[in-house]
């Protein structure tokens, strides 16, 4: 008698339940995801604000000043972007030396701070094309920066190269690499239109020196590369699907699925913040209310269960009312390919401040109406 109570109650869930889940899934994606922290320096004018805003979501540049935290430094955040931005000027400044003091003081307490969130995980030192040269304060910043976090050289304004980059490339030697970028389109007086450029190879060697920590954050605040969101959101499926696989490595009968429901709430938290979507603003408990729950107020696990497995017509013919780990991880792969395949079809069609949590559910479900 007691024993079935126990039964019962490992697949009946109330509301709250539900809200808890949903609540921990939040909590444990967005730690997850972490949080990424990039110095931008270089001259006045060398097209930082104009870089920042063509890489990163958030319209930083415009989102005023920021903190200053040095004389020539200020640090920038953005509600719902998990990254940090230094912006360092000052380069050009006679007395740029007091400017090196203060930006290496900022580095070193960044640094050595026993939370490696904390740290300032990457820079970018910006060099104009059209000044095609590299100044001694550009060296040295690079070599103050390189003995704390990676370097990658960026020429901005890119429009003709004439050997500059290669150049660049033997005169800092401390940096990782030299990528040339053109931020914004430009038209010259014939009429010739120089396209934004670099930018996707800028961010995927920023992808490849970025501690591992930092991968998922860079995946989520940038805005260029879709591939970077969509290679994140794999890995999430696989560790996913591993733990599906072993919650069923015993097959779990039908009713007690139940146990399956976090880790697919869990994975599709994981992908929603990887792809750059703010989970606060609903967008986790508007997608699982309406597609797993099939939006009752007492969830059944054989409901929620069902439901999942109705949208898998294959993997749905399940063998005497149980549930094998085979299963369990096609179930969930199924669902977060899925998945990952609506939001990056969402994202080609629109900007992501502009997509709202239904716009996901309906392109979700339509990709099991067949
Ligand atoms: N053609 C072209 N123009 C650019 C590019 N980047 C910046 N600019 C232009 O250069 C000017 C300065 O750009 P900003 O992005 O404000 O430069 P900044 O480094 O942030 O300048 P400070 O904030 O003053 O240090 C603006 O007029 C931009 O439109 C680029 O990649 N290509
Ligand atoms: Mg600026």
């Amino acid at each position: 008698m007691s024993n079935q109570t126990v039964v019962k109650e490992s697949y009946e869930m109330k509301s709250p339940d539900f809200i808890d889940i949903i609540k921990s899934a939040i909590t444990k994606a967005t730690k997850e995801r972490g949080q990424v922290n990039v110095l931008i320096a270089g001259k006045s004018g060398v097209g930082k604000s104009t870089l920042i805003n063509a890489v990163f979501q958030g319209d930083f540049a415009t989102t005023g000043p920021g903190r200053p935290v040095t004389q020539q430094t200020r640090e920038i955040k953005k509600e719902g972007v998990p990254l940090t931005l230094f912006d360092t000027r000052g380069l050009e400044l006679k007395e740029y030396k007091e400017t090196f003091e203060e930006l290496e003081n900022l580095v070193e307490n960044r640094n050595n701070d026993s939370n490696p969130m904390n740290h300032i995980h990457m820079a970018w030192v910006c060099i104009d094309e059209s000044s095609r040269r590299v100044e001694d304060a550009e060296i040295e910043l690079c070599k103050l920066l390189a003995n704390h976090m990676p370097v990658i050289g960026v020429i901005t304004k890119a429009s003709s190269d004439e050997g500059f980059r290669l150049k660049v490339l033997d005169i800092l030697s401390t940096v990782k690499n030299v990528v040339r970028v053109n931020s914004v389109s430009k038209t010259l007086d014939d009429g010739y239109v120089i396209k934004p450029s670099g930018l996707e190879e800028l961010v995927e060697l920023a992808m490849e020196v970025v501690p591992e920590a930092q991968k998922n954050a860079f995946a989520a605040a940038q805005r260029v590369s879709m591939n970077q969101k969509i290679n994140k959101s794999h890995a999430i499926v696989a560790t996913a699907a591993t733990s599906a696989a072993a919650t069923a490595a015993v097959p779990i009968p039908f009713s007690d699925a139940l146990a399956l429901v976090p880790i697919q709430v869990g994975m599709l938290a994981g992908i929603t913040s990887v792809f750059g979507f703010e989970l606060e603003k609903g967008f986790l408990s508007t997608l699982v209310s309406s597609t797993i729950t099939g939006g009752g107020a007492t969830l059944l696990g054989r409901t929620i269960v069902t439901n999942l497995l109705k949208m898998f017509p294959g993997v749905g013919s399940v063998a005497g009312g149980v549930i094998a780990a085979t299963t369990a991880s096609g179930l969930t792969v199924a669902f977060g390919e899925a998945y990952i395949a609506a939001l990056a079809h969402i994202l080609q069609e629109k900007e992501l401040p502009e997509v709202k949590p239904n716009d996901i559910v309906v392109e979700f479900k339509n990709r099991f109406k067949k």
